[in-house]
């Protein structure tokens, strides 16, 4: 949520949508379970969320995609959107939507999107020529490009192959913008987040803005411009609008239109620029709301390289998932790295905090304690004398946790939040081997009982809050603490929902499973 956002207004969060020319990787992977994240903690906290995720489907690099494996586009999307969907379902995503730029609303709110910017006078047609980069599928000035080895000019900025092309095309009047983003900079420093990439953005438009190209006349794989054949429009603003066609725009009565503003998109660094400043500026020059907050995460390195195809280090999700487990994937890669920083991935690391984090601190404590109660006390949770000190501390540790997280929430500081909650975790583990119940069982079994319901009652208030990271796990959890499931969200945390001495517990089993290294991995 932003500063200037209120606790009850809907909210629209909204991933990238990936370019299907390849297969998913654990980049796509990190920003959808980053956000569903998000959104599964609004979720729980009340709100009235809308999740969106899904496929940049058209381009120039698809249709040439498409054509390298002799189908057309169309037969190639279709097949590849399946793949991305896969991942996103296998991964325990929430997403309310999964849009498809080659969908049919899509095309008609991105037309109405130009009409409207035509409407206000900000396209023209002129002759366009500059260095050409079909991967980015951007234009780059002499200047932004260097003199390959091969002989080839590329990007500096992403070094990729440029050529020279000249079309005549649409011109979208960028220039016009630039002092009004830089008053929406100033005016909402929240507006783009960390800090230094709006750092970033605001200089890159103090330099100057130069008017945006648009459309195409060189290939036919788009939203076709309106009213004037032959153009279609630029991917990357028919790709933006994807944001816009999920609420039901142009429909003001849609059942989503509710949504817009969007309240969060959270995208890539290196797409910063694209929402941070041409997003803003077509919705301004087309008299719409702006989104209140974009973010850029960082990326997912393997052990410190880039990943790409040519470095053979691709990482399919799929296979992560398979051998970890899905929570194991999306705890590791959500602690791993501050939301807004790089990570790298690493088996090791991997495989120290599944052990760790979730199987020794959580998975244990949650086993011990619980097989603890089925034995000693009659398999229900057991009432509870006077609170000591050290019982109250604990408690309140925990109590704390959900204005803690908000707070942090309010930052995207995803790895801050999972770290508190694991504090608590450490702290409960702490407090029940100072307490030792099991020696208790013979010579204060009050006290023992007193003991295992401070454990298990912190227990309860950590599983309501994993919930949106560990999404399975905080279930099981949840189930083995009988907490019935409609009394599962944040609304729950409070003293006055604690567990209730005499509740019947179901026999417990194991959440987190240690991970044991197959030989082949050694
Ligand atoms: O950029 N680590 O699509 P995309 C973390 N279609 N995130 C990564 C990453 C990595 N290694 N590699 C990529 C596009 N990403 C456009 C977006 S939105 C209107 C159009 C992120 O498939 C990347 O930053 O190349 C982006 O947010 C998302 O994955 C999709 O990237």
């Amino acid at each position: 949520m932003s500063a200037s956002e209120k606790a009850n207004e809907p909210f629209l969060i909204t991933t990238a949508i990936s370019y299907p020319n390849g297969a998913p990787h654990i980049g796509h992977a990190y920003e959808v379970i980053a956000t569903d994240a998000i959104a599964r903690f609004h979720r729980l906290d009340g709100r009235d969320v809308l999740f969106t995720t899904g496929t940049d489907e058209h381009g120039l690099k698809i249709q040439q995609t498409a054509a390298k494996a002799g189908v057309t586009p169309r037969a190639f999307v279709d097949d590849m959107a399946g793949r991305f969907k896969a991942v996103a379902d296998r991964l325990d995503c929430t997403y309310d939507r999964f849009i498809r730029t080659t969908e049919a609303d899509h095309y008609a709110a991105a037309q109405e999107l130009w009409r409207r910017m035509e409407a206000k006078g900000d396209i023209y047609l002129a002759k366009y020529a500059g260095w050409y980069s079909v991967r980015d599928e951007a234009y780059y000035d002499e200047a932004e490009t260097v003199l390959g080895p091969d002989g080839g000019r590329r990007s500096i900025k992403t070094d990729t192959p440029v050529e020279w092309m000249e079309e005549e095309n649409y011109l979208f009047r960028l220039s016009k913008y630039q002092e009004p983003l830089l008053k929406l900079y100033a005016e909402q420093p929240d507006f783009l987040g960390p800090e230094t990439r709006m750092n970033e953005v605001a200089s890159f438009v103090r330099s100057g803005l130069k008017d945006l190209s648009m459309s195409r006349t060189t290939f036919d794989w788009g939203v076709p411009v309106p009213d004037h054949p032959g153009h279609v429009m630029y991917v990357w603003v028919d790709a933006l609008t994807n944001y816009l066609t999920v609420t039901g725009f142009p429909d003001p009565a849609a059942p989503n239109a509710r949504f817009w503003p969007a309240s969060l998109h959270i995208i890539g660094k290196d797409i910063v620029r694209f929402h941070a400043v041409y997003w803003p500026a077509f919705l301004m020059s087309a008299g719409l709301p702006l989104p209140k907050r974009i973010f850029g995460h960082g990326f997912f390195l393997s052990r410190g390289e880039k990943i790409s195809k040519s470095l053979g280090n691709v990482v399919d999700p799929l296979d992560l998932v398979g051998t970890y487990g899905v929570d194991p994937v999306r705890y590791f890669l959500l602690r791993e790295a501050p939301f807004g920083g790089d990570g790298n991935y690493d088996h090791e690391v991997i495989i120290n905090r599944i052990n760790a984090d979730l199987a020794n601190d959580l998975g244990n404590l949650a086993q011990r304690s619980l097989s603890m109660i089925a034995k000693n006390c009659e398999g229900m949770v057991p009432e509870p004398g006077t609170f000591t000190e050290a019982d109250e501390r604990l408690l309140a540790a925990a109590a704390a946790l959900p204005d803690k997280t908000r707070g942090l929430m309010q930052n995207l500081a995803l790895h801050a939040i999972l770290a508190e909650i694991w504090a608590v975790v450490g702290e409960a583990n702490r407090y029940f081997a100072s307490e030792e119940p099991w020696k208790l069982r013979k010579s204060d079994p009050a006290r023992m009982n007193t003991v295992l319901y401070v454990t298990v009652e912190t227990l309860r208030r950590v599983g309501l809050m994993v919930q949106p990271f560990v999404p399975t796990a905080g279930a099981a959890l949840l189930d083995l603490l009988a907490v019935p499931v409609d009394r599962r969200s944040f609304a729950f945390t409070g003293e006055e929902h604690r567990l209730r001495g005499g509740t019947p517990l179901p026999a417990p089993a194991p959440i987190f499973p240690r991970f044991e290294k197959p030989e082949a991995m050694a």
